[in-house]
């Protein structure tokens, strides 16, 4: 499974990742130090006035009438973390000889107040839930070494809940230093009902998100019948100048290959949802074996197009049980990891 670096550009990952703080990163490395990177970038003219003085917060977008306040505790935090737990592609039954272990940049979840984890640091990071009328409010802390953020897809929020680094301009949720915390407040209206994805959007991006620093939001519409089973699969990659490895993995929720990407289960007569987002540079084809499902204009699909920081989302009822594979349908990256199993008991 050696991937030389011909055989990486060919694959159309391309050698140019990103420009931070005036240097380009190669996407098939070497790792810079981030930290040394972000202190050459200048902590933005707002986060400095923040720092001085208690401005006064944004406006907090208030629940509809019905609507709920929905809390959460989030951190991000450095993980040591294993793409290839099992050592083995299970798809193509062989060996995984290289090195698959890196340090991760990934959310966790905590009890109010960052009392206690839920649970691990992991790709993808906690999932954000709420309906529609209700209000989500994340309480951030980054325990990082270097600036990073929270930034939402789909829900609305005004412009100092952005999430987002824009150079001078940059608001103090935009920048949220190492030991800080700042508190989002995102508007989930009529209107935002889906899965999104959130992820980091600060002064390094994209680094802190191919590093691990992404999840999703799930508005539901508020009062309508939950799916049994709800599944969630990220197509993202770890590439060298992400993890220090010598070679990129095409993963999926930050794992590569069968037995190692998460084996998704159902059974017979349940409502499944499945939830695909696209969380790099690619486009990625979401294709699930043995079963097909009706997309919005009406076509019976069962292999649709997913695109940078798109999420798609399908329903079908479970009528066919078997060890079955979904993957991305690109072949150099369902070869290089983008594959797993779904499981259906009967
Ligand atoms: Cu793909």
């Amino acid at each position: 499974m050696q991937t030389d670096r011909r055989h990486f550009l060919s694959g159309g990952a391309g050698l140019f990742l990103c420009t931070i703080a005036g240097r380009q990163i190669a996407a098939d490395g070497p790792e810079p130090d981030w930290q040394e990177l972000a202190g050459q970038i200048p902590t933005p003219p707002n986060v400095r006035s923040a720092e001085l003085r208690q401005l006064p917060g944004a406006p907090v977008p208030a629940p509809a009438a019905g609507g709920t306040r929905r809390e959460y505790w989030i951190t991000a935090e450095a993980v040591k973390w294993n793409i290839v737990p099992t050592k083995r592609d299970a798809m193509m039954d062989k060996k995984v000889t290289e090195k698959t272990k890196f340090t991760a940049w990934c959310y966790r979840e905590y009890t109010a107040n960052f009392g206690a984890p839920k649970g691990p640091a992991q790709m993808p990071g906690p999932l954000l839930e709420a309906e529609t009328g209700d209000t989500l409010v994340v309480n951030f802390r980054n325990t990082l070494t270097v600036p990073v953020t929270m930034h939402p897809h789909g829900v609305f929020y005004s412009q100092q809940m952005d999430g987002a680094y824009k150079g001078k301009f940059t608001d103090p949720g935009g920048f949220v230093k190492p030991g800080k915390t700042f508190q989002y407040s995102w508007d989930c209206k009529a209107g935002t009902e889906g899965v999104w994805p959130y992820h980091d959007h600060g002064p390094l991006d994209p680094a802190p998100l191919y590093k691990g620093l992404f999840g999703a939001i799930n508005v539901r519409k508020k009062g309508a019948p939950r799916p049994d089973v709800e599944h969630y699969i990220f197509f993202n990659s770890l590439l060298p100048a992400a993890t220090g490895l010598r070679k990129p993995f095409h993963c999926i929720n930050g794992r590569s290959f069968a037995g190692n990407t998460p084996t998704l289960t159902a059974k017979v007569g349940q409502k499944v949802a499945q939830h695909v987002i696209g969380m790099n540079n690619d486009f990625h084809t979401y294709h699930l074996h043995g079963h097909r499902w009706t997309a919005p204009d009406g076509r019976v699909v069962d292999n649709a197009t997913v695109g940078p920081a798109d999420s798609y989302s399908l329903q079908f009822t479970e009528d066919n049980a078997g060890r079955w594979f979904y993957h991305c349908h690109v072949f150099s990256h369902l070869h290089e990891g983008m594959n797993g199993f779904y499981v259906v008991e009967p």
